[in-house]
């Protein structure tokens, strides 16, 4: 084998490991950004897929454009908009997951400029196994009744 030809199966190696860690078993899809006035909070929504064997488990979220991303559930127990951190959120092999109003949401705080309707904000995914994905999520209006595939499902406050 020449030293050339050495050079570069390690390189391809190199590319294969540099890549590890991307969540490339998992695809998210309709990412979206319910604007708020002012510097309230925004709620961030998308539909993670599991296309793998393996389960999934989104622990986190970050972005270039918010100082804080929490990941967030919505109970409607007490009729009141209550709602509470969560560690992680589960995507079961082979199966599907919905950030949605009124239920699981990225909580995405402390804007470093203001989003406007049609931005498209990056918003990078965590899971527990350490990978991660880079998603687009698109700002709609703060009336937006739900920009997932949950259409149809009310939710009431
Ligand atoms: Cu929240």
């Amino acid at each position: 084998m020449s030293a050339r030809c050495a050079l570069l199966i390690a390189g391809l190696l190199f590319a294969g490991a540099a890549t590890a860690g991307d969540a490339d078993h998992v695809a998210a899809s309709r990412g979206w950004i319910r604007v708020m006035p002012g510097a309230l909070p925004a709620g961030g929504y998308v539909v993670l897929e599991n296309r793998g064997d393996h389960a999934a488990s989104l622990s986190s979220a970050s972005s270039p454009a918010y100082a804080e991303v929490m990941l967030h559930k919505s109970s409607t127990d007490t009729g009141m908009g209550r709602m509470e951190h969560v560690d992680a959120l589960p995507i079961p092999a082979h199966g599907k997951a919905a950030l949605s109003p009124g239920g699981y949401h990225l909580m995405l705080m402390k804007a470093n400029a203001p989003v406007k309707v049609g931005d498209k904000v990056r918003v990078t995914l965590h899971f527990t196994d350490g990978s991660t994905l880079d998603t687009e999520f698109e700002a709609k209006p703060a009336n937006t009744v739900d920009g997932g595939d949950m259409g149809g499902m009310e939710h009431r406050h």
